[in-house]
């Protein structure tokens, strides 16, 4: 089974094999976790993001869908660059943000990476409602083992206290 740990923290300082991006399709970068990685990072993500645009995704990477780039100077070896949906009210957009995990553990099994760390997908800036961001991403990962992923460790790290807690209920929902 996939091990999950919760901690509350900042991505860009995570030790793991790969640690996921809360990108938009652009690849470009941006604000929120997508421009601390690119600041902490620096320029070698976004050339490679840049390439990968020239190389496959000349009209952007689609909603639910993974790539993965170089760390740069980060501690980490990969990042795993994903596009959540925007949270809409008049749609249910589900689906798509649990493709965002599914699709990162796929491209990190594709990488030979076994631990991978992921933020709040669409939580911020996309307007998710934490709780329900928290909900999807731990029923999206928990119930995968073996052969679904290669993945031995998924660390959600949290930014801040009320996404800390939200991932907390969530946790214990799905276990207790
Ligand atoms: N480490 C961990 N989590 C973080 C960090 C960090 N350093 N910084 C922010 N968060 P967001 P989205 C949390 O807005 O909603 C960007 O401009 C944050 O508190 O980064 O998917 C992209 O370019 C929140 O809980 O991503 C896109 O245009 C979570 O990460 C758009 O925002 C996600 O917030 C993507 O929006």
């Amino acid at each position: 089974m996939v091990r999950i740990e919760l901690v509350q923290g900042d991505i860009t300082d995570e030790r793991v094999d790969a640690i996921v991006n809360a990108a938009n399709s652009s690849l470009l970068g941006g604000g929120g976790v997508d421009g601390a990685i690119h600041r902490k990072g620096g320029p070698a993500i976004l050339a490679a993001c840049r390439d990968l645009r020239a190389s496959h995704y000349g009209r952007g990477l689609a909603t639910g869908q993974a790539v993965a780039t170089t760390a740069g100077d980060l501690a980490a070896h990969w990042v795993i660059h994903t596009v959540g949906p925007v949270w809409s009210k008049d749609e249910d957009r589900s689906a798509l943000l649990a493709s965002c995990y599914r699709e990162s553990l796929r491209a990190a099994d594709r990488l030979g990476a076994r631990t991978i760390a992921f933020p709040a997908i669409s939580a911020g800036t996309f307007g998710w409602p934490l709780d329900d961001a928290a909900r999807i991403a731990v029923q999206t990962v928990a119930p995968l083992r073996a052969p679904e992923t290669a993945v031995e460790l998924v660390r959600f790290v949290l930014f801040d206290a009320a996404a800390f807690a939200s991932f907390t209920q969530a946790w214990e929902d799905y276990y207790g």
